[in-house]
């Protein structure tokens, strides 16, 4: 076993089953507009943040759209999404999050989240776990988006830990790369194809054991 010091959690697809309003939100978007998303839409836009999304769906338009248009259509998008978010509680936590983070923090833990959502701070207080987060990268001060290690890097500073002591949950093939090239160990959840840059892939948290990865109190030697 390799002992971690602090553990740094995507939110889309990881913690909250949020990837399906994401979607919902779009495709009303390119409804409203008389078009539908390119395929595999779902799955592209997993981990990619706003106006990369907006570039993936208006793959499935038949008209180019100025850049003002676009700023317009990614607000519209974000408004249908928040009204979404709205409706979040504690039962839109995915599998074996709740236990996870209740275990990691009774361990004491450091625990941050690096999300790609603007949107982040809303959609964990939703869920009913805000006050589980020693930090929450602030995805409006990131220059460069995942695949760029920047917002790991981020709350590993926020944490105050090292990023080879950090271990980095993902989702999305964007974020584990992200991973990587910060010097985390990369924790896939979902298809191991897709994952395939990670160090190990679970299905879901609630496959995972915490003390693959961290020292419970008890068997700590001081
Ligand atoms: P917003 P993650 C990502 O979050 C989502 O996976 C992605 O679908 C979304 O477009 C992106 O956040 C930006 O979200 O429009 O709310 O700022 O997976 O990095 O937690
Ligand atoms: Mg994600």
């Amino acid at each position: 076993m390799t002992d971690y010091t602090a553990a740094i959690f995507d939110l889309d697809g990881v913690i909250a089953d949020t990837a399906r309003l994401h979607f919902a939100a779009w495709i009303q978007l390119a409804s409203e507009e008389g078009f539908q998303l390119p395929p595999n839409a779902d799955n592209r836009l997993k981990g990619v943040d706003r106006m990369a999304s907006l570039a993936i769906v208006l793959e499935g338009a038949a008209r180019r759209y100025t850049t003002d248009e676009q700023a317009r259509l990614a607000d519209r998008k974000n408004r249908l999404y928040q009204t979404l978010i709205h409706q979040l509680t504690p039962a839109d936590l995915l599998p074996g999050a709740e236990t996870l983070l209740n275990t990691l923090a009774a361990w004491g833990i450091p625990l941050a989240l690096a999300s790609a959502s603007k949107n982040a701070k809303a959609v964990v207080e939703g869920l009913g776990i805000a006050g589980r987060f020693h930090t929450i990268a602030d995805a409006a001060l990131v220059r460069h988006p995942k695949p760029d290690p920047e917002i790991f890097l981020m709350a590993a500073r926020g944490l105050g830990v090292t990023p080879a002591r950090c271990i980095g949950v993902e989702d999305a093939a964007a974020g584990v790369t992200a991973l990587k090239r910060a010097g985390m160990y990369a924790l896939g959840v979902g298809d191991p194809i897709v994952l395939r840059e990670a160090d190990r892939v679970v299905p879901s948290l609630a496959a995972l054991d915490p003390a693959d990865y961290f020292t419970a109190p008890a068997n700590r030697s001081n």
